[in-house]
């Protein structure tokens, strides 16, 4: 009996499976298996910088897709009066667009630019694999790594550099999106854009003009100064404002980067006709707000109906007004009375916040270039500036370091033990095991391209600040140093 019975309910369950499974094969669009897909051709991928992205895929047949991806460290504009020391794939923020179909042999090639002072990789979502590409890609600066991978999954994927402290290298803008498009391509708009949310920690609060350190802390408290799209304030306002004409139809291929704040993703004057949820094939219609995961994505697209600017916003909404997150989308075209009588002009949403205000321009601090031995004070002033720009990436602003990363310069009794060691450490670079303040630390710091004047001032500044032992580094001792190599 007992056993009758068990078998009839394992006839249900099997018959109700097979109706189940039959029903959603039925739902899903054509079962293919990617990794059956043969590539036919090799063709180098095209690369855009934000807001735009490359050409659509359509019919395309699956090829061997080169990527070229540069890594590059350097200071752009944050707002106003405020720069920051961007790490980027490709030279902005986010990172190059990667366009690629199903079936794709991407053949990735990452390069680190010699002027760079770190270590990078690049962890891709839409990489089957071990870290997404990142142990792979890992290079240092003035080399070059390649990998190859096949895109089995459609959809819209986050990248980013997952090299330690991964955290970091997020929070300083290594990030971008990569579309696989299905078989046959998306369906045809008339505008696409690329649009990239991240949030950012300074040592200064918002506004605060001149060179901005990261902050860890604040990081770690995920308390950001800045939220932003396309990796700064303004990005997408005004003049860099994305345009359509009434009656097109708009996609928006969003991200996240995070590192850490989730995305309320909405435009304030549209309701998105179709959303692939997280960026995969899910499609979700009429949707006035979407939900983007840090790391993760969403392609929305929507018919523009009426003129006018439609505002785009993180709808946590101080973060639109006072921290950055607000863009624009101008409508060009005659009016449509009968869809909007209201007046609609620019500056509905005066921006209240601090980042939309005019920033004094001052507060940049100056190089000064000069040779032979200068003043204590105008090498300290000098080191200084240096520091911000070479050193603070690891060392931090206040010379505190990072646990288990970047050992401090404040207080630290390795640096004021030997001075003539400091000096070839920074000549020459420094791995293997150290000891600094108690704590262990074995990582790599890579030789930094500084002229001896340079050395010596950066140096002087570091010895003369954070109750360090206030020794003034000579060149003529630099110079020494360097002799005895
Ligand atoms: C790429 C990150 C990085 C940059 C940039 C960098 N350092 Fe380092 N630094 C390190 C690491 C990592 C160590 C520890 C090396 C080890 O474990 O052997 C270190 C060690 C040191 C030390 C000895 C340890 C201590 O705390 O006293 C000094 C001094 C130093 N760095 C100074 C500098 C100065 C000055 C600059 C700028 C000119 C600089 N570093 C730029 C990563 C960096
Ligand atoms: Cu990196």
């Amino acid at each position: 009996m007992i056993i009758r019975r068990k078998t009839k309910k394992l006839k249900i369950l099997l018959i109700s499976s097979i109706l189940i499974t039959t029903i959603m094969s039925c739902n899903n669009e054509k079962v293919i298996d990617a990794k059956d897909i043969s590539v036919s051709g090799t063709m180098e991928a095209e690369l855009t910088a934000p807001p735009n992205v490359p050409k659509p895929i359509g019919d395309r047949k699956a090829k061997k897709l080169l990527v070229n991806m540069e890594i590059l460290e350097q200071e752009g504009t944050m707002t106003d009066g405020t720069t920051y020391m961007y790490w980027t794939f490709g030279g902005t923020v986010p990172g190059s667009f990667i366009r690629t179909r199903i079936g794709d042999e991407v053949e990735f090639t990452l390069s680190n630019h010699p002027d760079n002072k770190l270590p990078h990789n690049i962890d891709l979502h839409a990489v089957t694999g071990p870290g997404g590409g990142a142990t792979s890609s890992f290079v240092a600066p003035g080399h070059e790594k390649t990998f190859s991978f096949k895109t089995l999954n459609p959809g819209l994927y986050v990248y980013h550099c997952a090299t330690a402290p991964v955290g970091m290298h997020i929070a300083n803008g290594m990030y971008g999106l990569i579309l696989v498009e299905p078989e046959g391509g998306l369906p045809k708009v008339d505008k696409e854009y690329y649009i990239m949310q991240g949030d950012f920690y300074t040592k200064g609060v918002n506004g605060e003009p001149g060179l901005q350190a990261f902050d860890m802390k604040k990081a770690v408290d995920e308390n950001a100064d800045y939220v932003v799209f396309n990796g700064k304030v303004g990005a997408l306002t005004g003049d860099n404002a994305i345009t359509a004409n009434v009656g097109e139809t708009v996609r928006l291929y969003v991200g996240n980067g995070g590192p850490n704040l989730t995305s309320s993703f909405h435009v304030i004057g549209e309701i998105f006709d179709n959303v692939h949820i997280e960026g995969g094939s899910l499609l979700n219609k009429n949707v006035q707000t979407t939900s983007i995961p840090a790391g993760g994505a969403a392609i929305v697209d929507f018919k523009v109906d009426v003129p006018g600017t439609l505002i785009l916003v993180d709808h946590a909404i101080f973060r639109a007004f006072n921290k950055g997150a607000l863009g624009m989308l101008k409508v060009k075209g005659n009016e449509e009375k009968q869809l909007y009588s209201g007046v609609m002009q620019e500056g509905i949403y005066n921006p209240e916040g601090a980042t939309l205000q005019e920033m004094p321009d001052d507060g940049k601090e100056t190089v000064v270039v000069q040779t032979g031995e200068k003043s204590l004070a105008e090498k300290i002033a000098s080191g200084k500036s240096l520091y911000n720009k070479t050193c603070f990436a690891c060392h931090q602003a206040n010379g505190e370091g990072i646990p288990n990363a970047f050992p401090p310069l404040a207080n630290s009794d390795y640096l004021n033990a030997d001075v003539k060691r400091a000096i070839s450490i920074i000549v020459n670079g420094k791995s293997g095991e150290i000891e600094v303040n108690g704590k262990t630390y074995n990582s790599v710091m890579t030789k930094q391209t500084l002229t001896d004047t340079e050395v010596a001032d950066v140096l002087t500044y570091v010895y003369n600040t954070w109750g360090n032992n206030k020794t003034n580094v000579k060149v003529s001792t630099v110079q020494e140093v360097k002799s005895q190599h």
